[in-house]
């Protein structure tokens, strides 16, 4: 791909829990994920992000990265707990408040727009203490916590994503127990969790949009993550419906509720209520109350991470157990052809994102998409030479091309995830995912530009608006 002839943004992403450390400087509360790192046997080699890239200090040298890459863009998320340390909105520390206005202020004034994410996974841990995501009471707080964001930072951000990922949040932090709040309650659990983060999304865009949109005129969604998948056997009728209810249960969970009926995809409800009826046990997945704020229309557009394709047989249960593994029954499989690069899950499937996004413009409604999140690790010894990272952004972003010109898929913007190698969550440090490689080892971290990096920076110099 050579040249892309529209005004697509250009970003590359960061969350504030992988990049900022200082995770107790100047009035900070901690988060689930201070917890859950500091409990030990749950990170790779004991690691957390106390002080991750130490962007909390370093932001200046954050702030060369993203003008060395010439972005038109640049995702942050803010950390909850260093704006209220308790949660709520009695106690705000201002400290954490500067902190934001400067960041966003250097951006505006470098002619790089803010796209802020308001939860990337860290709850503040005194809400943890009061139920966390479980409690139904954790949506109006964080109703709370966003009317505040946007009545601090919303004169000057335009584009916000409430909550990302909140099938990650529920699964991996409540079914799985892999991420904060480390917990594993099988079958149950996830789904009270996406529903309250449903409920927490739509509350805040509809704060949004009473309160702010008239006068500050900007756009609210939530980063949905998902796969994509195709059947194992494309004429083979179980094949076909496993890929159907894998996408209900993944990229259906959360769109289909925002973009499509105010509900769930009747497949997840209904092979949810099939399980539960076996085991006696009433339904597990909830419905939303008429007398909450309507969960349907809160996306201004639509916010997609997509990192990875599967192929789809029937299958993949956890024996007599309730679990969502059962509920699916859905197993994925790798092809061979697919090169699995850095963590093990990271199968690079450029074409898988152009059919996602086809998928996305015909399943719902045609939304503009800003692919929020998208990128390649690296495991192992450092090679700052990444060949393949650069060639996999090259041939990515020709997809996306080929989605918006070919497919007349309403792409708006690309993010490249991520600025700077960073926390990786369970994985630690020992999987890089920057445009930047941050040395660990050194107090500075000092930031060098990788080959990958470089060669974004040529993609977007190329097509930056007004360019082409
Ligand atoms: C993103 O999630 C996150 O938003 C970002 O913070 C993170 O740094 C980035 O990915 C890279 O990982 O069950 O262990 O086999 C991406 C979506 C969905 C990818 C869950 C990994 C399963 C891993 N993720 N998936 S595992």
């Amino acid at each position: 791909m050579e040249h892309v002839p529209t005004r697509l943004c250009w970003g590359a992403g960061t969350a504030a829990y992988q990049i900022e450390g200082g995770w107790q400087a100047d009035g900070k509360g901690a988060s689930i994920w201070d917890t859950f790192t500091h409990e030990g046997g749950r990170v790779f080699g004991e690691q957390n992000g106390d002080e991750a890239c130490r962007s909390y200090e370093l932001w200046d040298e954050d702030l060369k990265c993203i003008q060395t890459l010439g972005l038109t863009h640049y995702r942050l998320s803010l950390s909850w707990a260093r704006l209220l340390p308790d949660g709520n909105t009695r106690h705000v520390n201002q400290k954490g408040v500067e902190y934001y206005n400067k960041v966003i202020d250097d951006l505006l004034a470098c002619n790089v727009s803010p796209m802020v994410t308001l939860y990337h996974f860290d709850l503040p841990q005194a809400l943890q203490d009061q139920g966390g995501w479980k409690s139904a009471g954790t949506a109006t707080l964080f109703d709370s916590y966003a009317k505040f964001c946007f009545h601090t930072f919303g004169d000057r951000v335009k584009l916000w994503i409430t909550i990302n990922e909140p099938y990650v949040c529920a699964k991996l932090g409540h079914e799985d127990g892999i991420h904060a709040p480390g917990l594993k309650e099988p079958g149950t659990a996830a789904y009270l969790v996406g529903h309250n983060m449903l409920r927490a999304h739509a509350m805040a865009w509809h704060s949004y949009d009473s309160l702010y949109r008239a006068q500050q005129e900007g756009a609210v969604s939530l980063a949905i993550n998902s796969d994509w998948l195709e059947p194992l056997n494309a004429g083979c009728t179980e094949d076909i419906a496993a890929t159907e209810r894998l996408l209900a249960f993944t990229l259906g969970w959360f769109a289909w509720p925002v973009f499509v009926t105010g509900d769930y995809p009747e497949v997840m409800r209904s092979a949810i209520d099939a399980q539960s009826e076996k085991s006696g046990c009433s339904s597990r997945l909830p419905s939303f109350s008429k007398d909450e704020p309507a969960i349907l229309g809160t996306a201004d557009f639509f916010a997609l991470n997509y990192y990875t394709s599967r192929k789809m047989k029937q299958g993949g249960g956890c024996g007599e157990k309730l679990c969502m593994k059962s509920d699916r029954d859905a197993g994925e499989v790798l092809d061979p052809s697919w090169l699995i690069c850095g963590v093990s899950w990271l199968a690079v499937v450029p074409q898988g994102l152009r059919k996602l996004l086809k998928y996305i413009k015909n399943n719902f409604n045609n939304p503009a998409v800003y692919v929020t999140e998208n990128g390649f690790s690296q495991v192992g010894p450092l090679q700052t030479e990444d060949v393949q990272r650069a060639e996999f952004y090259k041939d990515t972003i020709a997809e996306v091309a080929k989605a918006l010109q070919e497919d007349g898929v309403n792409v708006r913007g690309y993010f490249a995830w991520s600025l700077l190698d960073n926390f990786e969550w369970a994985d630690g440090f020992s999987v890089r995912f920057g445009l930047f490689h941050v040395d660990f080892a050194d107090a500075k971290r000092k930031r060098t530009l990788y080959r990958s990096g470089r060669e974004y920076a040529k993609i977007i110099s190329k097509n930056r608006c007004g360019q082409s």
